[in-house]
């Protein structure tokens, strides 16, 4: 029971195919208390039905809107008075960004993009600060197109790029309190955000080709990982990248 008596807020949860419901099932099987945020009504049936129940706090919020991210913050206060851990795993870019040529992005996809998938971590830890008293342990998810050019990933790389520095200044920051911040970059796993990318399949191959490990990256390795970094087993690791990815980004092929 190594989450025994914590209790985070998991953000990013969409279908029972989100990375962030690995996640959270890991937590809960190690005795976490869970809160879900949803980004609107559409996803609120899905977060209600995977947690049927659990009897978890459910939270409506969009990441783009401050005073929904206040209000979550808000409620988790007045329920629970202090907070141990943050998953982020949140990210989306257009569409149209997502094809063709980095060199093509538009200010407005280049804004949104880096709105969700960037910003957002530090908003959101900005607002768990103050419950997070007694120290704490945060988690984002990443992906190696933050570091190397991945095709069509474009401007989602270099907003993962952005999301992997703010890892680290939020570390530097958030540290004298006791409070950790790591990434984990996963390989490419078929997520609902996953599966609107045309030729993913493709990528899917190539990584079970390439990868030192011959497999596809799982939900569940990523769940392993992430509950490692949240667990005070990984008390001396913060800023950190950590690849869950079958060893494929160490390869030079
Ligand atoms: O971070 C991601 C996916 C992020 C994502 C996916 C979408 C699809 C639908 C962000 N925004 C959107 N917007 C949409 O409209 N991954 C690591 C998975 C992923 O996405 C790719 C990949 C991989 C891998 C996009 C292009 C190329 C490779």
């Amino acid at each position: 029971m190594m989450m025994k008596g914590k209790r985070g807020l998991v953000v990013g949860v969409a279908n029972k195919w989100s990375i962030a419901w690995g996640i959270a099932q890991k937590l809960r099987a190690e005795g976490a208390e869970l809160a879900y945020t949803y980004q609107n009504d559409r996803l609120a049936k899905n977060v209600r039905e995977l947690t049927e129940g659990q009897d978890p706090i459910l939270i409506p919020m969009d990441v783009t809107s401050d005073k929904q991210i206040l209000l979550t913050f808000e409620l988790l206060k007045r329920v629970w008075g202090h907070l141990d851990f943050l998953v982020h795993a949140v990210a989306y870019a257009p569409r149209a960004a997502l094809e063709g040529q980095f060199v093509a992005t538009t200010r407005e996809d280049f804004r949104i993009a880096h709105d969700i998938s960037a910003y957002s971590l530090a908003a959101l830890c900005q607002s768990a600060l103050p419950l997070m008293s007694e120290g704490g342990s945060v988690v984002a998810l990443s992906y190696l197109g933050g570091t190397r050019v991945v095709p069509n990933y474009n401007v989602m790389g270099v907003a993962k790029a952005s999301l992997e520095a703010s890892v680290r200044y939020l570390a530097a920051d958030l540290g004298p309190q006791g409070i950790r911040v790591n990434a984990i970059s996963a390989g490419p796993i078929k997520t609902l955000a996953a599966s609107g990318i045309s030729g993913f399949g493709g990528m899917q191959r190539h990584h079970r080709g390439r990868a030192p490990l011959r497999r596809d990256t799982t939900q569940e390795e990523v769940a392993d990982a992430s509950l490692f970094m949240l667990s005070d087993m990984a008390r001396g690791i913060t800023g950190q990248v950590l690849y869950v990815d079958g060893g494929f980004s160490i390869m030079g092929d």
